[in-house]
């Protein structure tokens, strides 16, 4: 048997990154509702992350997106976000907003378009060294709506030159993270639709070029978990975009919508060796809060984490290891129920309390204040959203 004593320093060890864009608006197609204390900046919306780590401490580094967190002095926004406890992480490229993009980013048919994503690519790893983030993380838009619309094959000849040309600027403590998404918003094809094309393109690229696994951006009952070991063993599974789904990619609180799932994966982030800080897997969140409070929204996430890699670490692996070797199917399909179903709540509330932190983050937010003064101060300017 495994004893929670005996996991806290593995446990000790997650760190998952929140994405800039959680903390504001968005919505869907049919509509985004603004919210009250809402972000106008980039500086309050660091502010808001600073806070989901304050209570936590699970959150120490914010991703940004380019150009919708655009500032002047990169140095200078990492500066501010160290003096409140963070760092800055990933940064995410947008190809995705301009006109030009209409008929595709790096797999566009026109040089220039392919040359101008190319040139976004690299000024992101100019902000890149002056952030002291790591990771350039790419996902495309592109793809096409019509059988014979393009060129599905040059497509996949441009991508692959002009991410060879990103990766030749990348530093040496540089990565690319190449992200899949199956469909959306394209629907006849994607030009990176799943973990096997973006596997080929960053093996192709070199060691520095891992994947991305969103855990929106499959066919429902994909099994997410057998992606993460075979990326794990193959040394490529570089960040996890966590989210949750019931439909398509909603986007919604990571273990809400299935938490079994996000302790499946976890599992095998463990049985891979993916929470050792060498392995270099990045735990991000890409996340909308569309009618939800934004910064509890974000805590709710980072403990969903937490608790399912506390039940994925309480797994008792000798006694799986026995039943497996027995070939007895259903004690070690017992053996993993057992280690889901430990409610592992009230440890970690004690763990949190030996930390100093609030042993009820959630509580602790709706007692900090901080949400009223978010809503009482951020009045005027235009709130934070996909633009
Ligand atoms: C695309 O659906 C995606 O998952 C990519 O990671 C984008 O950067 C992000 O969502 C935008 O929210
Ligand atoms: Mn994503």
């Amino acid at each position: 048997m495994t004893t929670f004593d005996s996991i806290t320093d593995d446990l000790a060890r997650l760190a998952i990154e929140v994405p800039s864009w959680a903390y504001g608006n968005s919505g869907t197609r049919f509509k985004v509702f603004g919210s009250a204390g809402t972000p106008r900046t980039v500086h309050e919306k660091i502010a808001d992350a600073a806070t989901v780590h304050r209570m936590t401490g699970l959150a120490p580094t914010v991703a940004l997106h380019l150009p919708w967190d655009r500032v002047e002095d990169y140095a200078a926004l990492s500066r501010y976000a160290q003096d409140l406890g963070v760092s800055l992480g990933t940064v995410n490229s947008n190809t995705f907003q301009d006109d030009d993009y209409k008929l595709g980013s790096l797999t566009n048919a026109d040089p220039a378009v392919r040359r101008k994503a190319v040139q976004h690519n690299i000024d992101c790893l100019g902000a890149m060294n002056e952030t002291g983030s790591r990771d350039l993380k790419i996902w495309l838009a592109d793809g096409t709506n019509y059988p014979g619309q393009g060129d599905i094959r040059a497509r996949q000849d441009w991508l692959a030159e002009g991410l060879a040309e990103i990766y030749a600027h990348l530093g040496t403590k540089q990565r690319l993270v190449l992200e899949y998404k199956f469909f959306e918003p394209a629907f006849y094809h994607t030009d990176v639709p799943d973990w096997g094309t973006s596997y080929a393109h960053v093996v192709a690229l070199g060691e520095r070029a891992m994947v991305c696994l969103d855990t929106g951006h499959h066919a429902p009952g994909t099994n997410i978990e057998f992606i993460v070991a075979q990326l794990l063993r193959l040394g490529r599974l570089g960040s996890f975009d966590f989210n949750s789904r019931f439909y398509a990619d909603d986007d919604l609180i990571v273990g809400a919508a299935d938490p079994f799932q996000l302790f499946r994966i976890m599992v095998e982030v463990i049985r891979g060796g993916g929470l050792t800080p060498s392995t270099g897997v990045a735990f991000m969140l890409d996340q909308c809060h569309n009618i939800e409070d934004k910064v509890p929204g974000q805590i709710r996430s980072v403990l969903n984490v937490q608790e399912m890699t506390a039940r994925a670490l309480l797994l008792d692996t000798d006694a799986l290891d026995r039943a497996r070797t027995a070939g007895d199917v259903l004690g070690a399909n017992a053996v993993l129920m057992d280690a889901f179903y430990t409610d592992v709540r009230a440890p970690l509330r004690a763990w949190r309390e030996e930390r100093g932190l609030p042993a009820d983050p959630m509580a602790a937010y709706a007692a900090s204040g901080y949400q009223q003064t978010i809503e009482a101060d951020r009045v005027g300017g235009t709130q934070a959203g996909w633009n």
